[in-house]
């Protein structure tokens, strides 16, 4: 597969837990695992600060994720997900069983529900705003820095009591891009996510070991997670986020998250940001650099 070029785009207090434990969907919790939501700052701030502190980029280059509590009003989370939805209704009347297969779960049963939506940066304004909102670019260039693209996103939409698990990955494991610190996530709690709705886990400091062996169920091609018997010792960090708030996480950090066992939503959209001269090298799933967003440039670049 040849070399696909992204520059080109188209425009607390925390209480501690004593010992590891076992979580119901077979998370290894990490015996210093965080029990509220990781507060950065104290939870009266309105405004995040950028660029980031020395200590909140201490914390992500330590831990290999940084999560901002307040980014985004309830109200613009509120207008994302009512553009989702309807985006999600227009879709799916024209998908096919494969597309069906690709992006909902429990296909053919009554617990029958969309799971994800690919590339709203592209295809929603809504969205594409969220990306280029100025402080979040600006930590993004912060932690890979300047000059930045987001070559893939998505809308993921766990639905209440039925919304399954995403089990333990690398982001880079997908995406390979030619240099390792050159990708970030930025995972935005449309809803509020909690560890009973089904937040992201981390395993803290992960992302400075290597890019382990991942495999796909033959009927989930997408699904692409390292084995339990890779990881067996892995500790995972809850990662609760309030709604608004953003969790950013490295390239190589493991991570996963749980199914929804609660009453309520926990919709999200995941943004893949890549520094501009980086290259994504033969990914094992294909993506569409035609559909990705140039957010900024390199000053004089
Ligand atoms: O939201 C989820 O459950 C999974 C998200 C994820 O794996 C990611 O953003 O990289």
């Amino acid at each position: 597969m040849p070399e696909l070029q992204v520059g080109i785009a188209l425009s607390s207090e925390t209480r501690l837990v004593a010992s590891p434990s076992i979580q119901p969907d077979g998370i290894f919790l990490h015996p210093m695992a965080i029990m509220e939501a990781p507060m950065i700052e104290t939870s009266s701030q309105k405004h995040i600060s950028t660029p980031l502190s020395d200590e909140q980029v201490a914390e992500y280059r330590r831990d290999g994720h940084l999560t901002i509590p307040e980014v985004f009003s309830s109200a613009t989370m509120e207008k994302a997900i009512e553009d989702a939805c309807a985006w999600g209704e227009e879709m799916q009347a024209s998908w096919t069983e494969q597309q069906q297969a690709w992006f909902m779960e429990h296909v053919g049963t009554p617990d029958s529900q969309l799971r994800k939506l690919d590339n709203p940066v592209y295809h929603r304004e809504v969205f594409r705003r969220l990306a280029s909102s100025p402080d979040l670019v600006g930590i993004v260039e912060q932690l890979i820095g300047p000059g930045v693209t987001v070559f893939f996103s998505q809308v993921f939409f766990k639905s209440p009591e039925v919304g399954g698990p995403k089990p333990l990955h690398q982001d880079n494991f997908y995406f390979r891009p030619d240099d390792n610190d050159a990708m970030v996530t930025v995972w935005i709690a449309l809803d509020e996510a909690t560890r009973e709705n089904g937040c992201l886990y981390y395993g803290n400091g992960s992302h400075l070991g290597e890019m382990l062996p991942h495999s796909a169920p033959p009927e989930e091609p997408f699904n692409l997670q390292i084995s339990k018997e890779i990881v067996s010792d892995q500790c995972m960090t809850p990662a609760p986020v309030p709604r608004g708030g953003i969790s950013f996480h490295h390239g190589l950090t493991l991570h996963q998250s749980s199914s929804n066992r609660s009453s309520h939503w926990r919709r999200a959209t995941a943004m893949h940001f890549l520094r501009n001269d980086t290259k994504l090298v033969s990914p094992p799933l294909e993506y569409d650099l035609n559909l990705a967003v140039q957010i900024s440039k390199a000053s004089g670049g």
